[in-house]
């Protein structure tokens, strides 16, 4: 049986699809009658405290997330795997994001976009795609798809990640130690990677302070598409207001929705998307869970699961 429990998305549709994919196997939500005890999945997106009460039979966790930080800090998360979603549709989107916000930086959108609000002919010419450096935290299923993506438009593409990456043609740094190299010959500063303690406000003033300067005008960027607890918000300010950074497109924050009175708002070089980058497709994430689960039933091994030691 396949239990659905999820908030903030359209439920009802999801199990509609997951019924028609899994029929004859039961699908059932949160209110129908049911025995917890015969669930053997459950498919969840901000789980409830009492989500998982009564599931004895639980064989695996299925995220609608790709992202699993809050589900691992569940109070009563149980001892099952955990499946994360990842997707092709997802990747694309999500590249989708990374490559207009690098697009328009590199561009001088900001410096564009003020000259046109004071009716200023400046004809400032950018560097060519391939002088600027776009480096990626994080080369997972993300990370490597937004790179794969960026090469073919010229960009010099540098990736950095926990363990070794040989990726064609992107310029590979790994761990602490690398981390300041990688720092210091990247223009534009995307962040995908996971939410986890080591993770956690990694894009600080520190860090902007030793990213490359005098390529990009007006100083170097910064792209958040991955969690808010990456970012020191109160630092992104200032770093905007003191040049230490050009600008800086966000998708996620530190609190969200973000709220009224922050900063952020105001400030004409800082591009705010409300954790809209790449959102889990239904009829993708069906069709991928629904194998999961026909797989797992027919004896295949789990795929995608998290490993709760790294924390993600
Ligand atoms: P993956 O798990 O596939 O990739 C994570 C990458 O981060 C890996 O390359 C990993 O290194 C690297 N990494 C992890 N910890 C460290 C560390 N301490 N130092 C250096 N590198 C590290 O994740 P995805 O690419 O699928 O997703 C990334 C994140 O994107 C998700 O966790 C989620 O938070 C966010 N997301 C945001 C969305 C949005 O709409 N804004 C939508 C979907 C996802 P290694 O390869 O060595 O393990
Ligand atoms: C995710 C997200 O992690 O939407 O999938 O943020």
């Amino acid at each position: 049986m396949l239990l659905l429990h999820l908030s903030d998305v359209d439920e009802a549709s999801w199990a509609k699809r997951f019924a028609e994919a899994l029929a004859p196997y039961p699908v059932v939500r949160r209110g129908d009658q049911f025995d917890p005890a015969e669930v053997r999945y459950i498919f969840v997106w901000k789980p409830k405290p009492d989500a998982f009460e009564g599931l004895t039979g639980l064989r695996a966790v299925l995220s609608l997330g790709a992202g699993v930080d809050a589900l691992l800090k569940h109070p009563k998360l149980p001892d099952a795997p955990i499946v994360r979603f990842v997707d092709e549709d997802l990747s694309q989107r999500m590249s989708d994001y990374v490559v207009a916000h690098v697009t328009m930086h590199h561009r001088g959108f900001s410096k564009f976009q003020a000259d046109q609000k004071a009716r200023r002919w400046d004809q400032y010419y950018p560097p060519a795609a391939s002088e600027t450096a776009v480096g990626i935290m994080g080369m997972g299923v993300l990370g490597q798809d937004a790179a794969r993506r960026l090469k073919p438009l010229g960009f010099a593409v540098r990736s950095w990640s926990r363990t070794p990456k040989s990726i064609d043609g992107v310029e590979a740094f790994t761990g602490p130690e690398q981390f300041d190299e990688f720092l210091s010959g990247t223009d534009v500063l995307v962040c995908l990677l996971p939410l986890t303690p080591e993770t956690t406000g990694i894009l600080n003033r520190e860090t902007f302070g030793k990213l490359r300067r005098g390529r990009l005008l007006g100083g170097p960027v910064i792209i958040n598409a991955a969690r808010g607890g990456h970012q020191r918000e109160a630092e992104i300010v200032a770093a905007l207001a003191d040049g230490t950074l050009g600008a800086a497109s966000l998708d996620v924050f530190e609190t969200e929705p973000l709220p009224q009175d922050s900063p952020l708002w105001n400030i004409p070089n800082c591009f705010i998307t409300p954790h809209v980058a790449a959102i889990s497709n239904e009829a993708s994430g069906v069709r991928y869970f629904s194998g999961i689960i026909k797989g797992h039933e027919a004896g295949e091994p789990l795929i995608n699961v998290v490993d709760r030691g790294r924390g993600y």
